[in-house]
């Protein structure tokens, strides 16, 4: 089993690139703010609770996400290899992902950090949110306070794998398939 972690701040292109690599490598796209957002549309407890902090910008408290994945990891047991998107955002997720890979005797085999600037970041976003109905993605305060959450809690995550050699770095800025062939180039060499 081969299991991915694309990671990169908010509108660096994780979720476009998961699509089209799921559908080239057969993995189980797991997406914890997809995850999230089916949540909310199901109007849960959990979901009402997650609206609030992600309306804000704000990350969902590890405990919640983490046990999203736990579940989402026993529900498939028979998948090729998993490919986490948006998850881990902290070390102490990073660290209960790793725990629970190990259960199954498996670990994480690349993780693929996105680069790109901020401003670029913004754009995006606020171009999503004239069609996405997201309403993180259609207040500039807003978006902004999701990178300064990605800057002071999540990047440093790429710092976690470092120790593990784990950690590629891709320019997130260009045409959307070259960006894929850089990630595709990427797992090939690791995957062989
Ligand atoms: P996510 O759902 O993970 O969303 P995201 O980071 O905003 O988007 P993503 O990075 O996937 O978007 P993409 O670039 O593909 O998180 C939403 C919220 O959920 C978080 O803020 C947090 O509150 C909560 N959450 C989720 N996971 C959590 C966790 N583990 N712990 C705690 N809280 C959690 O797309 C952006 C736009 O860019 C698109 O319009 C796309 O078309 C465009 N784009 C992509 N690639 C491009 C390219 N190369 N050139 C031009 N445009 C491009």
């Amino acid at each position: 089993m081969f299991h991915i972690i694309l990671f990169g701040p908010p509108g660096s292109g994780k979720g476009t690139q998961s699509e089209k690599l799921i559908a080239a490598y057969g993995l189980k796209h797991l997406s914890t703010g997809d995850l999230l957002r089916n949540e909310i549309n199901n109007k849960t407890p959990l979901g009402l609770e997650a609206k609030n902090l992600m309306d804000k910008g704000q990350l969902v408290p590890d405990a919640v996400v983490i046990g999203m994945i736990s579940s989402a990891l026993d529900l498939n047991p028979n998948a090729k290899g998993f490919l986490f998107d948006g998850f881990p955002r902290t070390q102490a997720q990073a660290e209960a992902l790793d725990k629970l890979l190990k259960l199954k005797n498996g670990e994480i085999g690349v993780f693929l950090a996105m680069e790109v600037s901020e401003e670029e970041l913004v754009k995006r976003l606020l171009n999503r949110g004239l069609t996405s109905g997201r309403s993180d993605d259609t207040n500039e305060q807003v978006i902004r306070s999701r990178i300064a959450e990605y800057n002071s809690k999540t990047s440093a995550v790429a710092e976690y794998y470092k120790q593990f050699n784990k950690v590629v770095l891709i320019k997130g800025e260009g045409g959307i398939d070259e960006i894929f062939n850089a990630l595709c180039k990427e797992i090939d060499a690791r995957k062989a």
